[in-house]
């Protein structure tokens, strides 16, 4: 699918038509497209305008020797990130450039990512938590340190990406994109403007079946948190436990809990109201014009999502090359132009759109009320355990 607007030939630099979202139900064809054009049939010819500040292939990438690094001697790479998270240039470039080939798979929530890595040894070579989670994914011993010699393009991070609570320095992550929760709707069927929690925690009789919420705890109990007006970062049990008689009580008039449908659905009026995550929102107005995105006036959430490797991960010194390859600032460009979600490397400004880097629902002013939130010890357990009451 081409979205309007989004073609830029200088992001662009492969010869071709862009083709579909890599979300949730595309993604098989998706990857079935990669394969299909495959390192070999790139590096045969088929990649044009490398200018000079492209970075070079990676050495080795020519004879297809073994990368230094990895502990099993592939030139491969396998990736799970979000759903709906990617451009369609970004595999096939990378594999043209670097001479890796790439696995992509995807998943929409940080609890099914953990549950999986909790599960035993992994095949991925990058996992893309959200920054929350990482310290669970430390104590837990579930990643590695990162090569930063094989990342030199660190330096390109905006500081704000690199002294952070969850790993100063980045000795363990790299940003991938950065967002808000917020609300997804639709002007025709929502009513016209929406500007609090209330849409989606209180809904109105006439948005019955029409209304969706976060599958995510963090997201779910923390604006449920927030329209309470109670902390965003409680672990009281009567703030959880409103939380969850509050969101038990609207679940007949609910259409159900997502995170990788609702594009689909906000784009096909199905959805009126969805607790959603910005970038998401943007997608879908691509695609109907309707369908707009709030931050409540009461507040909500900022949070980035971070490539890390998982521990005994089979290619660490791929996964470093990719994280490379991303914090380039004209990948950053093309991903973040596609995503519609915010870019932590600000070189990448330039290249973008002004009607996306001025606009506030991307890149919110500091007097917006965001909050960003560590889920570990007492509020992990307590947290989930909410959750699930809800969901359940
Ligand atoms: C992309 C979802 C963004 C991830 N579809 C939210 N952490």
């Amino acid at each position: 699918m081409v979205r309007a607007g989004k073609e830029d030939p200088e992001l662009n630099l492969l010869v071709g038509q862009p083709e579909r979202r890599v979300g949730r139900r595309s993604f098989l064809q998706v990857a079935g497209l990669l394969a299909a054009a495959g390192a070999a049939g790139y590096a045969g010819g088929t990649v044009a305008g490398w200018g000079d500040d492209d970075p070079a292939p990676a050495a080795g990438a020519a004879d297809g020797q073994p990368v230094p690094g990895n502990r099993v001697n592939e030139r491969l790479l396998n990736i799970y990130n979000w759903s709906d998270y990617i451009d369609d240039r970004t595999i096939p470039l990378f594999q043209a450039q670097s001479n890796l080939r790439v696995n992509y798979d995807v998943f929409s929530s940080n609890d099914d990512l953990l549950k999986r890595m909790k599960s035993g040894p992994t095949t991925y070579d990058i996992i893309v938590p959200t920054n929350n989670f990482v310290p669970t994914y430390l104590n837990l011993d579930l990643i590695e340190p990162l090569r930063q010699d094989l990342i030199p393009n660190l330096t390109n991070l905006d500081r704000e990406f690199v002294e952070t609570d969850y790993d100063p320095g980045n000795r363990f992550t790299v940003p991938w994109q950065w967002g808000t929760t917020g609300i997804g709707f639709n002007r025709a069927r929502a009513g016209g403007q929406v500007d609090s929690w209330s849409a989606v925690f209180e809904p109105a009789a006439a948005m019955s079946g029409h209304v969706t919420l976060l599958r995510e705890p963090t997201d779910l109990i923390a604006c449920a948190l927030i329209h309470l007006g109670r902390s965003p970062n409680s672990i009281e049990d009567k703030d959880l436990a409103d939380v969850v008689k509050l969101v038990r009580s609207i679940k007949p008039k609910l259409k159900g809990f997502t995170t990788d449908t609702y594009i689909d659905e906000l784009a096909a009026n199905e959805t009126w109201l969805a607790q959603s995550w910005s970038g998401d929102v943007f997608q879908a107005q691509d695609q109907n014009q309707d369908v707009s995105y709030t931050i409540p006036k009461e507040g909500s959430l900022r949070f980035v999502d971070v490539m890390a490797i998982p521990k005994g991960a089979p290619h660490p010194a791929n996964a470093a090359r990719f994280m490379n390859y991303v914090l380039h600032p004209k990948v950053q460009a093309r991903i973040s132009k596609y995503v519609s979600y915010g870019t932590p490397v600000s070189l990448a400004k330039p290249l973008l759109p002004a009607e996306q880097t001025t606009d506030p629902s991307i890149y919110p002013p500091a007097s917006t009320k965001l909050s960003i939130l560590t889920l570990t010890g007492q509020k992990l357990t307590k947290w989930q355990a909410a959750y699930d009451q809800i969901v359940k």
